[in-house]
């Protein structure tokens, strides 16, 4: 058996927020009464999405190794689904992807709503091996496939006004279990500043490992920011506008004190309970430093000259 950290097994998200709204007294004690629930369900997904996955790349431009195809299908963040990293595989499996429209508006010139299938034709995905950390502590090397998410931007045309993107995961309580838990604010929410958005790192991912994307990593469309904590890379998108205002994400509105707007890896800013210094990459034992902008700095810092990112976090 894998030997595992505790706070990978303890959904730290969650754990987080029953605190926050058992407010005040005894917040601790029903925090750690939660923990046997939360390791419930812990079976791992019977899929054979990766018996005839391939990627085109084995690595990427640091010479780190892609995760093997099974973790990255096995172990995933999905709150709409479960908050047992190996339960949204199985609970995800019959999710309904088709059809899907993404409707892109707010302040554009040209708003409209694309389904999968019209961006996918328009925009080829190619494949992008990008690191992937987790704020929890642990990441991974995945061989995405996805386009520019500025190529779709410059389509519709953001007005001079628009300063942030905001996205939005679909809402679907029958389908997603997680989205009946009243204690969260669903539709889960990110956004990006207009200038990360329009990067050419920024992806909207369509795929994995050469194939579409399965359930349980957002199918059918999910945005990818690799030099971000994953908590910016939101699942199953069906809406994006152009906004004014800096967006409220799911987990600033949450815990603002934790989960900051800009969400930029960071080792030298802990997260307010654990060090964001090192990381475990899924599949391997010891674990590694974490790079400043998870390793993008030469091609992102730019982005924040000037600002301070221990403020602004
Ligand atoms: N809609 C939605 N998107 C989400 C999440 C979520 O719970 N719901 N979890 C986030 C977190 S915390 C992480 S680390 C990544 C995990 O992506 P993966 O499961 O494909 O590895 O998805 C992010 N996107
Ligand atoms: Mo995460």
């Amino acid at each position: 058996m894998e030997k595992i950290d505790p706070s990978e097994i303890t959904p730290e998200h969650l754990y987080l927020s029953r605190r926050e709204f058992m407010a005040g007294a005894g917040a601790l004690v029903a925090g750690v009464l939660l923990l046997p629930a939360c390791k419930g369900g812990g079976q791992v997904a019977q899929n054979d999405f990766c018996t005839d996955a391939k990627a085109q790349s084995t690595a990427d431009e640091l010479g780190n190794k892609l995760t093997a195809c099974k973790d990255i299908t096995s172990y995933n963040n999905y709150y709409e689904f479960t908050t047992s990293k190996t339960g949204v595989a199985p609970l995800s499996k019959n999710f309904k992807t088709e059809p899907w429209t993404i409707t892109i508006g707010g302040l554009v010139d040209h708003p409209r709503t694309y389904t999968v299938e019209e961006l996918v034709n328009k925009f080829p995905p190619e494949e992008r091996v990008y690191r992937l950390r987790c704020v929890e502590t642990w990441s991974m090397v995945v061989p995405w496939l996805g386009f520019p998410l500025a190529s779709l931007l410059n389509e519709v045309r953001p007005t001079s006004k628009a300063k942030f993107v905001r996205f939005e995961t679909i809402m679907d309580p029958a389908q997603m279990p997680g989205q009946k838990d009243r204690s969260y604010d669903w539709p889960y929410v990110e956004g990006l500043r207009l200038d990360e958005a329009m990067h050419r790192l920024t992806i909207l991912a369509t795929g994995i490992y050469g194939k579409p994307l399965p359930p349980q990593d957002g199918a059918p469309i999910r945005l990818v920011v690799p030099w971000k904590y994953g908590f910016k890379y939101i699942k199953s998108i069906v809406k994006i506008d152009l906004v004014e205002e800096m967006p409220v994400s799911f987990w600033t509105k949450i815990i603002p004190s934790e989960y900051g707007f800009y969400a930029n890896v960071n080792p030298a800013v802990s997260h307010p309970r654990w060090s964001q210094a090192t990381e475990r990459r899924i599949g391997e034992l010891t674990r590694i430093n974490t790079l400043p902008f998870n390793g993008y700095a030469d091609e992102v810092a730019g982005l924040y000259a000037g600002m301070d990112l221990k403020e602004n976090f």
